[in-house]
């Protein structure tokens, strides 16, 4: 379709799968993280099997000065940009709240808050002037607490609430911001929230059909193909077995 995209956090789940999903329907992307190797063998990947135009851009999104260095050093060619996808973001331990690491919430909230607010911030002069779309990915957990989410949670809540203060302050600029708030999904994220724990990660998956970051790109890319004068607000997505954060059947 020949969009421009800009989708952060592409290095791995939810947005590998929304770059991917995007450039198969022929769209260009620029795609940003912190982990070089795997942007740049991304890049490599969508440009050869879907003959796309790709932009790797390798930073870090609680890095305000070089978030807006690059944002802003995006070349002409790329100019105006028609989609932002804010996906970048992480839970870090699952802890009481008087245990918990005061350096795990620092990194959640400048990350998963800051991070998202920096990136629309140095964005918006690049979209399209004549109706552009922000995604922002929040969680099951932006919406209910659950025991031990403390800081990911508030983090999460704070991407609701985010959402919500910039449909309504971008409205004269025909902007649609859509939140999208997912359930339990198999990615790396657990392997990050319980810092390399794999057999702790796998057992958050375990006796139930968890979502893929397929599912969720799906869902990005039917948004954004909607009609201009159409916004879906705001989307809690679950697999099948999870009802919400507390409700989940395993065999
Ligand atoms: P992954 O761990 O697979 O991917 C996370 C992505 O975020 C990576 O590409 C990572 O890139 C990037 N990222 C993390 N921190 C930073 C940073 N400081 N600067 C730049 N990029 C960063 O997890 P998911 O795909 O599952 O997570 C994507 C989003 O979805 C997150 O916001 C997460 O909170 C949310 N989410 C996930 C759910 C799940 O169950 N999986 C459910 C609900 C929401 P790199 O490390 O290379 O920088
Ligand atoms: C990820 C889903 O339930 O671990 O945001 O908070 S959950």
């Amino acid at each position: 379709m020949n969009r421009k995209i800009l989708v952060t956090g592409a290095t791995s789940g939810f947005g590998r799968a929304i770059a991917e999903k995007f450039a198969a329907s022929g769209d260009d992307l620029i795609i940003t993280g912190r982990r070089e190797p795997r942007l740049l063998e991304l890049a490599e990947l969508l440009t050869v099997k879907y003959g796309v135009r790709v932009l790797p851009l390798t930073f870090d999104v609680m890095d305000r000065n070089a978030v807006f260095e690059h944002i802003e050093g995006i070349p002409e060619a790329w100019r105006p940009l028609d989609i932002l996808v804010n996906n970048a973001g992480l839970a870090l331990g699952r802890d009481h709240f008087d245990v918990a690491s005061l350096d795990d919430w620092e990194t959640m909230i400048d990350t998963n808050l800051k991070g998202l607010m920096y990136v629309t911030k140095a964005t918006l002069p690049l979209l399209n002037a004549s109706g552009a779309h922000i995604f922002n990915m929040g969680s099951i957990a932006g919406k209910e607490v659950y025991e031990k989410g403390n800081g990911y949670c508030a983090s999460k809540h704070a991407v609701d609430a985010i959402s919500k203060a910039m449909r309504i302050d971008l409205l004269s600029k025909g902007i649609r911001v859509t939140a999208i708030h997912p359930g339990a999904a198999d990615t790396e994220f657990s392997n990050v929230r319980f810092k390399g724990d794999d057999a702790m990660a796998a057992s958050v998956y375990a006796g139930y059909e968890p979502l893929v970051a397929e599912n969720i790109a799906d869902i990005v890319h039917y948004c954004a193909g909607l009609p201009a004068h159409v916004c879906i607000n705001d989307l809690v997505v679950t697999c099948t077995a999870q009802a919400n954060s507390f409700y989940l059947h395993r065999k």
